[in-house]
């Protein structure tokens, strides 16, 4: 549907299956909408589009109630229209959370009327997209009785697009979608993307890269760089900002900015950033009040400090709540929240235990808009890690849990890998912080200020996230955002019918996704807890995909006589940050889940695990069969063609024959390490045995 040269994703609103056609044209051919806010233009708009190619057939939309229709479509405020307000109580609608809706099929002046309502015009947003979804999906409507809210508060895409030349850290799909030389001038690809999103239910973008300075060697305070006038905090660059939130605006999402810590001085005259100086302070409350007078409903700021050489309080004796609330206080009276990163390493031998010691003390201590954004796991979005232990450590202040859409570790653009999975074991982890039974998403939901947050994967390639089947991330971070009780298999299931449509080979790309993570686990890391492995070489070069396991021995602890990170009580005590009874767990080989194993513990390559296989062994099979698996899953994809539309069928095919390989080359490099360190063969004489 989208008119243009690039895909349209999840989008596709195909023509309804028979079956389903003649209710869906009774009763969506006519729509009477309220014409309040921005959003109901895009409302309208997506109705056009959706029922357009669902029914086959222009729909009718009206600004009064239809008259002698039998059905027809009621969209918008509790008490804006008649045949809303007459049919639901408008407090059960007020009751809802902001972004919720309410979709319920009724009978009104002789019609069959499908209201759809919600307390704010953002929730006839997503109310209206998910209407089309179930559509698409072709799903029965004529005894609809919704109510949807949003577990999480905010839903919040963060891009690591840098504002120059239009590269994107870690982004695998082309340039930046974001074309700042040429905003505020806007391509009508923004307002797709902002529908992607909000029909996933996200309200919230941070347009920018956290590194909102890539450090000179020379050490982060040289002005020289060509970073030079892209601080998008400067003034010359605000209107470009306020262009794009009018944007997202009319989807119901709102627009964050990551800045420096440091912008009083890049982006201002001051020579300090000192937190506890007035001048810094007055700076940050003009820079707020200038943001918020061009674009009102601004979200807030995103803010990498102290980390990765990014400038931050540590470099003023200051500790990150004094540094985050600077910036806070200077938000607050506008509404604008600061999500402050605990991404914070270094410091310790064992990267792993210091965003607790760094933040846990300062529960509390954070003004009541910062949220503390903190990453899945302790480590650095790896195929699979353990939670982080912050997670029911800081139970008086808002936290919000980063997740990578993108996947920096888990094959880039190139390897087919469903992350939904890896997100709903984190979001499921029992922290135990009020007891038994207290999962992450719990702690995160229904909280204002908290939620999830995803490093984005979109980019100007036609596909946007360079893999057709990488378009399932996306879908599936907002989905599980909005609600973490649905599972990996139904999130997968409606992103494919949607994308490829429902049938025979929708069931098998179903399946090529849910055995996709598994996969990336075992080749990348040997499935038993190791991580980290991958390619640093030179800056310049790093690039995160290739295997260098060599390059990093504080990571796995390979030594002649074993293997793993000892984070025992006895080694570097980072189980110890867990609550009881996980710490337990984790501090004893024998109760430790397998697949953290060596995140824990540094054993013996004979240690015998519980089915007698000694580590190696285990390192040796789970290595190979990570292998065969994404043989399987190309055999499957190759039996596809011809059943798939050729450009889609190719685009994947050829990522599998490199996904294959690079298994391969990650297999054979880990295998061949653990040889050179353990001198024990593979059992079952699989070469490389070097
Ligand atoms: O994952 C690592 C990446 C960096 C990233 C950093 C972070 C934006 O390798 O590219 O920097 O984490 O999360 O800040």
């Amino acid at each position: 549907m989208f008119d243009s040269e690039y895909d349209d994703c999840w989008l596709r609103y195909d023509r309804a299956e028979s079956d389903r056609l003649d209710t869906y044209r009774r009763l969506c051919t006519h729509a009477y909408v309220s014409d309040a806010g921005p959003e109901l233009v895009a409302v309208r708009e997506e109705l056009r589009r959706g029922l357009g190619g669902l029914l086959d057939r222009e729909p009718h939309l009206w600004h009064h109630p239809p008259r002698s229709v039998e059905g027809f479509l009621a969209i918008g405020g509790p008490e804006e229209l008649r045949p809303i307000s007459e049919t639901v109580d408008p407090e059960e609608v007020r009751a809802l959370d902001d972004d919720g809706f309410l979709i319920r099929s009724v009978e009104w002046e002789g019609s069959q009327c499908t209201v759809l309502t919600a307390p704010a015009d953002a929730g006839l947003v997503y109310g209206t997209f998910h209407l089309l979804r179930l559509m698409s999906l072709g799903e029965p409507i004529d005894d609809l009785d919704i109510v949807s809210e949003p577990a999480n508060a905010e839903r919040i895409v963060d891009h690591w697009d840098n504002p120059f030349r239009r590269k994107v850290e870690r982004g695998y799909a082309g340039p930046s979608i974001f074309d700042w030389e040429r905003l505020p001038d806007l391509d009508e690809r923004y307002a797709d993307y902002a529908r992607l999103l909000a029909s996933v239910g996200i309200n919230g973008i941070s347009v920018n890269n956290v590194n909102t300075r890539i450090p000179s060697r020379e050490g982060a305070n040289d002005a020289t760089s060509e970073w030079e006038g892209w601080q998008l905090i400067e003034s010359r660059n605000l209107e470009k900002i306020a262009a794009l939130a009018g944007v997202f605006r009319r989807y119901g999402i709102e627009l964050y900015l990551s800045v420096n810590f440091a912008s009083p001085v890049l982006a201002g005259d001051l020579d300090t950033a000192d937190p506890v100086e007035p001048e810094v302070a007055a700076w940050w409350e003009r820079k707020a009040t200038e943001v918020y007078d061009l674009i009102p409903d601004f979200g807030g700021f995103v803010v990498k400090a102290d980390s990765e050489g990014q400038l931050g309080p540590y470099d003023y004796d200051r500790d990150h709540a004094e540094g985050a609330n600077v910036i806070a206080e200077a938000l607050a009276p506008h509404g604008g929240r600061l999500w402050w990163r605990a991404f914070v390493y270094s410091e310790h031998d064992d990267r792993a235990v210091q965003a607790y010691e760094t933040f846990e003390p300062l529960d509390g201590e954070f003004a009541d808009n910062v949220t503390v954004q903190i990453k899945n796991g302790p480590i650095d979005f790896q195929p699979r890690e353990p939670v982080s232990t912050l997670f029911g450590a800081m139970p008086d202040t808002d936290l919000g849990c980063e997740l990578q859409i993108t996947g920096e570790y888990t094959g880039q653009g190139v390897h087919a890998c469903y992350l939904v999975p890896q997100w709903k074991e984190v979001l499921d982890f029992d922290t135990h912080a009020d007891g038994p039974d207290t999962p992450v998403k719990e702690l995160l939901a229904d909280r204002e200020g908290q939620g999830i947050t995803g490093v984005g994967i979109v980019g100007d390639d036609p596909n946007w996230f360079g893999h057709y089947l990488l378009g399932s991330n996306l879908y599936g971070f907002g989905r599980l955002a909005w609600d973490p009780d649905l599972g990996s298999e139904e999130i997968a299931d409606e992103w494919t019918r949607q994308t490829f449509g429902a049938g025979d080979a929708g069931e098998t790309i179903l399946e090529i996704l849910m055995e996709s993570w598994q996969a990336s686990i075992d080749y990348h890391t040997g499935g038993i807890g190791l991580m980290h492995m991958m390619y640093n070489g030179e800056a310049a070069l790093e690039n995160h995909y290739d295997p260098a396991p060599e390059e990093w021995p504080e990571y796995h602890g390979a030594t002649e006589e074993g293997i793993g990170y000892d984070r025992t009580a006895a080694g570097s005590g980072y189980a110890g940050q867990y609550r009881e009874p996980i710490a337990d767990r984790y501090e004893d080989p024998e109760t430790c889940p397998e697949e953290l194993l060596l995140f824990f513990h540094h054993l013996p390559w004979d240690h015998e695990l519980e089915d007698g296989t000694t580590v190696v062994q285990r390192l040796y099979d789970n290595c190979f069969s990570g292998v065969e698996a994404v043989e399987e899953l190309r055999d499957r994809w190759q039996g596809l063609e011809g059943e798939i539309d050729e450009r889609r069928y190719r685009h994947v095919a050829e990522r599998f024959d490199e996904h294959v390989l690079q298994a391969k080359r990650w297999r054979d490099t880990l295998c061949a390490f653990f040889y050179e360190h353990s001198g024990i063969e593979d059992e079952h004489g699989r070469p490389p045995a070097v």
